[in-house]
């Protein structure tokens, strides 16, 4: 079933994949993080997460991104076997970039992404048929907080030639699809619970949606790539320090 709605459509949802257990986890490291970070932290739905210190808002974000349970969270036996079904390949034949954890504030799109393939960015497989994109909300997602909106059926057309837009000096480069290209497929957008996890082809046209209601939107995610196929390139992940924190640090301790 979710091996032919993936080959169909570039996308399907597991249902009841994740043990509830792995999502807690991850709470308890954000809200640990906010608490050594941000000294005004209260709660985690408070709009001004953001706003109020924007550097413990990057430091706690970095931090997420290379904590254990990030790892234990994305990297858990029952998504791999769901990788593997559809990578047609075992657990052992693949290789992850990447995981991370989204945190999309309300109405905040300065991390949005426009319209997009992965594999214009995950260049690990040459053909996006040898990745997949999998991604983990931790609570209800719908449209109202911005879940993700694909365009169904879009992985048939292969990964596209794009050329790099920058919305203003200071954001980052997208690798945008047109809307030319984006109105020929019916857009679809993600309705999913905890537990759930929604995997997309590389190839997959998708978006972010706008987080239009008061609380954060949660969302984990990882890719996974084919190292069985002649088109995997393999590389170093390098280390970037979270420069305010190197800053400070300096200061109290040289
Ligand atoms: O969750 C989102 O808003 C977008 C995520 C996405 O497009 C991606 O990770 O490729």
């Amino acid at each position: 079933m979710n091996l032919s709605n993936f080959t169909q459509n570039g996308y399907t949802v597991y249902h009841d994949l994740i043990n509830f257990d792995l999502i807690f986890n991850l709470y308890g490291t954000v809200v640990g993080l906010f608490d050594r970070f941000d000294p005004d932290f209260t709660e985690l739905d408070r709009q001004q997460l953001r706003q109020n210190h924007p550097e413990c808002f990057s430091a706690v974000y970095d931090s997420i991104q290379m904590s254990v349970h990030i790892q234990t969270l994305t990297l858990n036996a029952a998504v791999l076997k769901a990788a593997s079904e559809l990578l047609k390949t075992p657990a052992e034949n693949l290789a992850a970039t990447g995981p991370m954890l989204r945190m999309d504030g309300p109405r905040d799109e300065r991390n949005s992404l426009d319209w997009h393939q992965d594999s214009a960015y995950y260049l690990q497989n040459r053909s996006g048929a040898n990745g997949i994109v999998v991604w983990i909300p931790m609570h209800k997602v719908n449209a109202h907080n911005g879940s993700l909106v694909i365009c169904k059926g879009s992985h048939k057309l292969g990964k596209l030639n794009v050329s790099s837009v920058k919305k203003s000096a200071l954001s980052s480069e997208q690798l945008r699809i047109s809307k030319a290209v984006t109105e020929k497929f019916q857009q679809v957008q993600v309705e999913a619970d905890a537990g759930d996890v929604v995997m997309l082809s590389m190839d997959t046209i998708h978006r972010s949606g706008v987080n239009s209601s008061d609380s954060f939107r949660f969302v984990a995610g990882i890719r996974f790539h084919r190292m069985d196929t002649s088109d995997f390139v393999t590389g170093k992940i390098i280390f970037q320090p979270n420069q305010l924190i190197k800053e400070s640090l300096r200061s109290q301790h040289d």
